[in-house]
């Protein structure tokens, strides 16, 4: 299975949606393997957005990402990079399509109310980076049987 680092950012927690995002993933059947409220600092958002840090709108997108604290989620599932990038949609919020997560609860490119990784290599590499390895949960629910077929469960 692939593991992805999702950031619910301040515009989905000042806006209330914390419960319906969480919601979407788990009713899709991705296993939450790890969860938590933390504030985000410019040390860690100059690791985690490192290929935007020369953009013109950095300054402005790391004041947007320590705007309230953010809750962050370790989602594991059989090819949960492109499932879950798949569910959250275009960056552009206007340009996402509808039933994604940005589509339907967005009108930004900056304030686009979710973060997912973009790669297997980087689903590991920001859990490392959120998460302490006490903080990830090696379970497996007890309804996996009705999520995937046996031969599927790698
Ligand atoms: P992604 O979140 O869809 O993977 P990235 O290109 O990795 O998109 O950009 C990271 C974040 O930086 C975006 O989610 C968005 O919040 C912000 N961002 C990207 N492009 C722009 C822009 O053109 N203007 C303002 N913010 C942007
Ligand atoms: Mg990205």
């Amino acid at each position: 299975m692939q593991q992805s680092l999702i950031i619910i950012k301040p515009s989905g927690v000042e806006r209330g949606l914390i419960g319906k995002i969480i919601d979407r993933f788990q009713q899709k059947g991705l296993i939450i393997a790890g969860l938590k409220m933390m504030r985000l600092d410019e040390g860690l958002l100059r690791e985690h957005y490192a290929h935007l840090v020369d953009k013109p709108f950095f300054p402005s997108l790391l004041r947007s990402m320590m705007a309230s604290p953010v809750i962050v989620m370790c989602l594991k599932g059989k090819d949960a990079i492109a499932v879950i990038r798949g569910m959250v949609g275009a960056t552009n919020s206007r340009n996402a399509a509808p039933g994604t997560i940005r589509g339907d609860y967005g009108m930004s490119s900056q304030e686009n109310i979710i973060h997912a990784s973009d790669s297997e290599e980087n689903g590991i590499i920001e859990t490392n980076r959120f998460f302490r390895p006490e903080e990830i949960f090696d379970y497996i629910p007890g309804n996996i049987g009705y999520i995937y077929s046996p031969d599927e469960r790698d």
